[in-house]
Order: C-alpha cells, then sequence, then structure tokens
C-alpha cells in the first residue's frame, strides 16, 4: 500500500509541515496554491500547524472522500 503520508513527509521527521505540503502539491500539480493551504489548514485537525499521522492523518483516511481526488 502506497503509503501517501511519506511523499508528503519530505524530510521524514513524521510530520507534515506547511511548506513540505505545498512544496508536493505544486510538484504534483495538484492546483493554486489557495486550495493548498485550505486544504492543509483542514488537514491539521487539532491545529498545532503540522499534519501529524495522530491523530491528523489517522483522521485523513477515516474521511478520504475530502482528500482522495487530490491522491
Ligand atoms: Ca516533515
Ligand atoms: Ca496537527
Amino acid at each position: 500500500m502506497a503509503d501517501i503520508f511519506s511523499k508528503f513527509d519530505m524530510n521524514g521527521d513524521g510530520e507534515i509541515d506547511e511548506t513540505e505540503f505545498i512544496a508536493h502539491w505544486t510538484l504534483l500539480h495538484l492546483g493554486d496554491l489557495e486550495h493548498a493551504v485550505t486544504l492543509f489548514h483542514r488537514a491539521d485537525t487539532d491545529k498545532d500547524g503540522a499534519i501529524s499521522r495522530d491523530p491528523d492523518y489517522t483522521r485523513l483516511l477515516a474521511n478520504m472522500k475530502f482528500v482522495g481526488p487530490y491522491l
């Protein structure tokens, strides 16, 4: 199974920060930056400024229809 989280976590520290998220987003040509920022802040479910495996990523996987089309 492809680990989407690892792809976004470019420096491998176990968290996806906004810079990494936007860098990967841009790399994949997924859409405009405003959308990326909106999505990032929605994905950061506990609002600590980074997407971590737990709880953010776990919650994302439980709600794949929200990110599915972009991954
Ligand atoms: Ca990281
Ligand atoms: Ca978070």
